[in-house]
């Protein structure tokens, strides 16, 4: 299957709610025809499967969503998915965004407040294209939100940007993040006070192209037999806008303590990083990306490494599958996103469901329709 290309994976039925919010709320011109329905034969129709979650905001498109609680309020720092109409190529051309909107509200299941556009692509000077998973920190008094973005040379770079209020708007620094590269950066706050910053995408997040934080453009992926590559963590410097130290991999282990090969695509690494802790143990999750699970392995440190403990949450509709996971009042939540206000998977929505742990830590995976 190619990256990012299949519009619509599951033969999954768009629920009539999706299609009557859509038409109602989405001003983005995108037929609500989705390929589910072009594919399923009269008389053949599967059964209707209910989404446990509905979109937190349907007036736009929003994705990947990295969730904070700040001022006892739940923040949310998702991309901006638009319709472009760039066409869809290998490298996820299509996920074109260009601007972040941030939402929040003061409850799960509260009314949820988008606050307009908190960054848009032409403030970043360095910027060329393609704004995607961001995420945000509070310290020094001052919010952070850190975004992967394409120079002009079209490499995938990560850059900060700073405000007063966790909304915004944010003002963003002149250069990207020295030595950053590739996508999705999640930045945790350990108990110590120190912050980390995991990263690092392949496919169309270009993380092949890194080996020992070196370019190559040559880079190519990992053959079925080779050792999977990993994601990165860099310590953050007391300013926040630099890196302390050198980037490092990340090992993901199976519980015999060996790496996955690039065969083992339903528990290898592909995008999506996340860190949370719980009762002292650190949780990394990731997406699978092409074989679309949310995956965790957890550790001793920030640094790993982490062996492999299973799935958070099945394939979601539409082609990526993105998370974070946060606490709120006592409760574990995960935020997740799928298409179901669009069929399209460049065009998704926001969601959030409560996760629960088992008595031994494990956690319990969440099937996003019942
Ligand atoms: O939103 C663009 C990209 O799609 C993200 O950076 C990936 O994690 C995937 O969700």
């Amino acid at each position: 299957m190619n990256n990012y290309m299949k519009t619509v994976k599951f033969h999954l039925v768009v629920t009539a709610t999706a299609a009557v919010l859509l038409s109602s709320a989405c001003n983005t011109g995108q037929s609500t025809h989705t390929e589910q329905n072009d594919s399923t034969a009269a008389g053949m129709q599967p059964p209707k499967k209910e989404p446990i979650s509905q979109p937190l905001v349907s007036d736009i498109y929003t994705a990947d969503p990295s969730a904070h609680v700040f001022n006892d309020r739940i923040y949310i720092y998702p991309s901006h998915d638009t319709a472009t109409g760039t066409p869809e190529n290998d490298n996820g051309d299509h996920f074109n965004m260009m601007d972040y909107h941030i939402l929040s509200m003061d409850s799960v299941g509260g009314k949820v407040t988008d606050h307009g556009v908190a960054l848009h692509i032409k403030d970043i000077p360095w910027a060329g294209r393609q704004l995607w998973a961001p995420d945000a920190a509070f310290a020094n008094n001052t919010y952070y939100l850190y975004f992967p973005v394409k120079d002009k040379q079209d490499v995938f770079r990560i850059g900060v940007a700073t405000s007063s209020k966790p909304e915004g708007p944010f003002v963003a620094e002149k250069e990207p993040i020295k030595g950053s590269y590739s996508i999705d950066p999640a930045v945790f706050k350990d108990d110590d006070g120190s912050f980390y910053m995991y990263f690092g995408g392949i496919w169309g997040g270009q993380l092949q192209r890194w080996n020992n934080n070196r370019y190559d453009s040559a880079g190519k992926l990992r053959q079925p037999g080779e050792e999977a590559i990993l994601p990165r963590v860099a310590k953050l410097s007391k300013d926040m806008k630099h890196f302390d130290g050198p980037v490092k991999e990340i090992k993901i282990v199976d519980k015999d303590g060996r790496l996955f090969t690039e065969k083992d695509n339903d528990k290898r690494f592909f995008e999506a990083s996340w860190m949370h802790k719980h009762n002292g143990k650190y949780y990394f999750s990731y997406s699978t990306g092409d074989t679309h699970y949310i995956v965790y392995a957890t550790g001793d440190n920030p640094y790993g490494p982490f062996t492999y403990q299973g799935v958070i949450l099945n394939p979601v509709e539409g082609w990526t599958n993105h998370q974070s996971i946060a606490e709120v009042n006592g409760k574990t939540f995960l935020f997740y996103h799928d298409v179901q206000l669009s069929g399209k998977t460049h065009l998704r929505n926001v969601k959030v469901t409560e996760l629960h742990y088992n008595e031994d830590g494990t956690i319990q995976p969440v099937t996003a329709y019942k």
